[in-house]
């Protein structure tokens, strides 16, 4: 397959305004008849061909003005319909027949549980019906379900429902009219046996819109916190950002076979069930929040991705990075800003700062595809909602909203690019963002180094910022990068003053570093300062800073910044562990750095930062992180290295971490508050410390745990801490969490999960088995990635296993997905994607796999596209 690159954008010569659609869900055959009113555009060549894409459709028929065509008077292939010179203003009837029965892709039509759903972005919509499936033709939508009423009787799509009615044979219909224009990527369609778990919503000019839930009939005691959080997110788009929703009705459906989060179809939201469905005793805090998060997500492309859409498939960004960030201030607003940084960041480094220095790195705005599903990446994602944060930390809050003012007023019902988006924040402010822009064209991550100097003589610190290119590269523009910092002082931190500047302001200042080299002199410090950078992660950076184990630590403990409080101690944990890993390797004893285990001491008394933060500053970096500051990862030394700091801190700190445990044991049953999370967070990190130390009666801590709990945070939490553990209590605990759970899919989703993450040495072979189990299923992604995803991804150890069975297990699943789902098989082959950073043995035996996979005949493209980068 032939990539498709940004530079070759054309405008469609041909638009549709009007589309009719009438599906006849069957059984074994689905009709899709479809009227579109087309419009040639101006400028495009009389003559021009109309060229419809489709893919997997059985054509029957199809009539141009009324007038059924004969096979001469147009072509079908596989991929389209085309219709030659059809005029200039004409209506296109087609008829065509699918098996969503039989669609696997989950692209699409196609059936979970019974019941038929959609997914049509990035290009699903051709594969229901013949159709110009690109972004920028923007259509006003009708759509007729038709369906068997006692298996079907809840039919849904966009907008509102004007007619339902009963049919001959047992059937009957809904006709749905959505009012408003959209791309073919956001059509969605429902037929099923759902219960609606109701609510409503009213907005600030006073309409009252109805919200609907859809689930399974055994999941309505499910969402309530979904409802919650959709209304919180309705409420919030308004205040902060003046966006009334625009229907009557709100509709979210959870779906159990779904390979994305959610998808935000107009007024028709579908679900993955995980992000829905939440009840004390199934789901964990964190479940709460990415419920939270995603509601409020799809809901926030109402405006952001739909009123306003993307020209093309590499602007995705434009909704996707805009729609993070805004989902990510909410979170911020609903729970603790300190403790969402800090989550965001720690995924951005694990993941994103890996995707940018492998074969997959691309720039937010990418320059070419084979398949677009294989661009929905945390680079467009999160490392996009980072670059719209700079600008917001550039503009200021106030300046930030009258951009996005100016861009809705500018672009409500048009499909349009990044530039548009800059263009309206800049225009709005009167500022120039060009400089700014390489933010989207530019690949990998930036390095930015730091330097300090003190001269005591003028009370004067100077801070020298240098931008340098990625790791790995040796060029790129200059770009535009704002660093937040601090100093601090002996006494805390100090009021901030520039040179030139006439008093003191507050104590963080943004710096704006757009040169190669800056200099930037404060003035009126009184004493040598520490200083404090990149606060609140203000650039997508790497920091390279020349600073003691002792700066770090004075840091972690003052910090007034919450976030660099927290990086400082990642930053002297990562030390730690990597100097560690080299004593494995030079086969040196083992002992953990004293001023390492004061620091976290320090952490674990202080009274004033709360459950979360502590947890969080008490989590080591994980082993992926640490290899990504190796020249080459060393996986077992790293491994052993943490697995040992991980006991010597347990060890330093047992009384007071069992003394933590013992006091904060739950008042009464489960509540999802903010100081109720923090408790439990604290206390489940004290417990996972405690039970590496093998002791029976702290291992015994852990057994009662998981078997009191009245919900899932504990109780998994528990369990976690078994299966790391191993022997008897971990099986025990396994076979009890199989035989109340097994009918619950999500819940058992974390039974596989927490399998496939364990540190326990005997992972691969249980991994292997549970590959054999019967309740293992490749073709429902939720599983395929909790026990293959999982394993691949964040199971550093038992992945890279130096006999490469690790490699062939994730490889064959890949293998066995793919013929049925390309979109899946081809996330989990991107477990490959790092293989030149191991050892010659590693390399090897993952290259191996990789080409076995490359010489499969009839791999997808999606798959293709991943495995030939990898190997280029
Ligand atoms: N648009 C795909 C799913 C999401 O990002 O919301
Ligand atoms: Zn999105």
């Amino acid at each position: 397959p032939q990539p498709i690159f940004r530079k070759d954008y054309r405008r469609p010569d041909y638009t549709i305004d009007r589309v009719d659609l009438r599906f006849e869900l069957g059984e074994e055959t689905t009709r899709v008849h479809a009227t579109l009113t087309v419009r040639r555009l101006d400028g495009a060549p009389q003559a021009a061909p109309l060229v419809l894409d489709g893919e997997n459709l059985r054509h029957v028929s199809v009539a141009l003005g009324g007038r059924e065509l004969s096979a001469g008077e147009y072509v079908v292939s596989p991929t389209s319909l085309t219709i030659p010179a059809p005029g200039a203003a004409f209506t296109l009837a087609t008829v065509v027949e699918i098996r969503p029965q039989d669609n696997l892709e989950l692209s699409g039509l196609y059936r979970s549980s019974g019941n038929f759903c959609t997914q049509c972005e990035a290009e699903g919509f051709r594969r229901i019906t013949w159709f110009l499936d690109r972004p920028d033709v923007m259509a006003r939508y009708s759509a007729v379900v038709e369906a068997d009423k006692a298996k079907y009787p809840v039919l849904l799509a966009n907008g509102n429902r004007v007619a339902t009615g009963d049919l001959d044979g047992g059937r009957h219909f809904a006709r749905w009219d959505d009012p408003f224009p959209k791309p073919s990527y956001l059509f969605a369609l429902v037929a099923g046996d759902l219960r609606c778990f109701p609510g409503e919503f009213v907005t600030r000019s006073g309409r009252t819109v109805r919200l609907e839930i859809w689930v399974e009939p055994d999941n309505i005691d499910r969402c309530a916190h979904a409802l919650r959080s959709l209304q919180a997110s309705m409420r919030w788009d308004e205040d902060k950002f003046g966006r009334e929703y625009d229907l009557d009705i709100y509709m979210i459906v959870a779906v159990n076979d779904f390979n994305l989060g959610a998808m935000e179809n107009k007024g028709l939201n579908l679900f993955n069930a995980k992000y829905v469905l939440a009840r004390p005793d199934t789901a964990t805090d964190d479940d709460y929040d990415g419920i939270e998060s995603v509601i409020a997500h799809e809901y926030f492309h109402n405006w952001t991705g739909n009123r306003v859409t993307c020209r093309d498939w590499f602007q995705l960004t434009l909704k996707e990075g805009l729609t993070v960030f805004r989902d990510r201030l909410f979170s911020a607003d609903m729970g603790s800003p300190a403790v969402a940084r800090i989550g965001d960041v720690l995924a951005l480094r694990t993941n994103q700062f890996a995707e940018d220095s492998g074969p997959m790195a691309h720039p937010i705005r990418p320059e070419s595809y084979i398949e677009m599903n294989n661009f929905y990446t945390t680079t467009v994602y999160e490392k996009g909602a980072e670059v719209i944060g700079m600008m917001r930390t550039l503009l200021g809050e106030a300046g930030f909203r009258r951009g996005m003012d100016l861009y809705f007023e500018r672009h409500d019902g048009q499909a349009v690019t990044c530039d548009d988006f800059r263009a309206a924040l800049a225009d709005a402010n009167g500022v120039d963002l060009e400089q700014f822009g390489r933010w989207y064209s530019q690949v990998g991550t930036p390095v930015v180094r730091a330097r300090g100097e003190y001269d005591a003589n003028t009370r004067s610190y100077t801070l020298t910022l240098e931008q340098a290119p990625p790791r790995g590269r040796t060029s790129a523009e200059l770009l535009h990068i704002p660093v937040a910092v601090g100093l601090l002082g002996p006494g805390g931190p100090l009021p901030l003053k520039l040179s030139g500047e006439t008093a003191a302001g507050a104590d963080t200042r943004v710096l704006e570093l757009r040169e190669r080299s800056q200099s930037f002199r404060f003035e009126g410090v009184p004493a040598a300062p520490v200083a404090s950078l990149l606060r609140g992660f203000s650039a997508p950076v790497e920091l390279e800073v020349e600073r003691s184990d002792a700066d770090l630590a004075r840091l972690m403990a003052a910090d007034p910044d919450a976030f660099s409080r927290w990086d400082a101690g990642q930053e002297l944990g990562r030390r730690v562990l990597l100097r560690l890993a080299a004593d494995v390797e030079a086969r040196r004893p083992l002992a953990l750095d004293r001023a390492f285990v004061d620091a976290c001491a320090k952490i674990v008394a202080d009274p004033g930062l709360d459950g979360s933060l502590k947890a969080l500053a008490l989590t080591l970096p994980n082993e992926r992180l640490l290899g990504q500051h190796q020249p080459v990862v060393a996986v077992d030394a790293l491994h052993e290295a943490r697995e040992f700091a991980v006991q010597a801190l347990a060890a330093a700190l047992r009384e007071p971490l069992l003394a933590i445990y013992q006091s904060s044991a739950p008042q009464g049953p489960y509540r999802i508050e903010r100081a109720e999370v923090d408790r439990r967070k604290l206390r489940n990190l004290a417990l996972a410390y405690l039970v590496t130390l093998g002791e029976p009666e702290l291992v015994a801590l852990a057994v009662s745990q998981f078997h009191l709990a009245d919900n899932m945070t504990d109780s998994e939490a528990a369990l976690a801490c078994l299966i790391d553990h191993g022997g008897p209590e971990r099986d025990a605990a396994l076979a009890e969490f199989h035989r109340r759970w097994h009918k619950d899919p999500l819940v058992l989703d974390k039974w596989f999960a927490l399998q496939a993450a364990s540190s326990h040495p005997d992972t691969l072979e249980r991994v292997t088995a549970l590959a054999d189990h019967p309740d293992f299923n490749l073709l429902n992604p939720n599983r395929a990635r909790s026990l293959v995803g999982v394993f691949g991804v964040r199971n550093q150890h038992q992945f890279h296993r130096k006999d490469g069975r690790g490699h062939a297990l994730v490889a064959d699943k890949v293998l066995a997905i793919d013929p049925h789902n390309s979109q899946l098989a081809a996330r989990l082959v991107a477990a490959f994607n790092p293989w030149r950073r191991f050892d010659p043995t590693r390399q090897q035996s993952m290259r191996a796999q990789l080409e076995r996979i490359a010489g499969q005949p009839g791999l997808s493209k999606a798959v293709r596209e991943i495995v030939d980068r990898a190997l280029a």
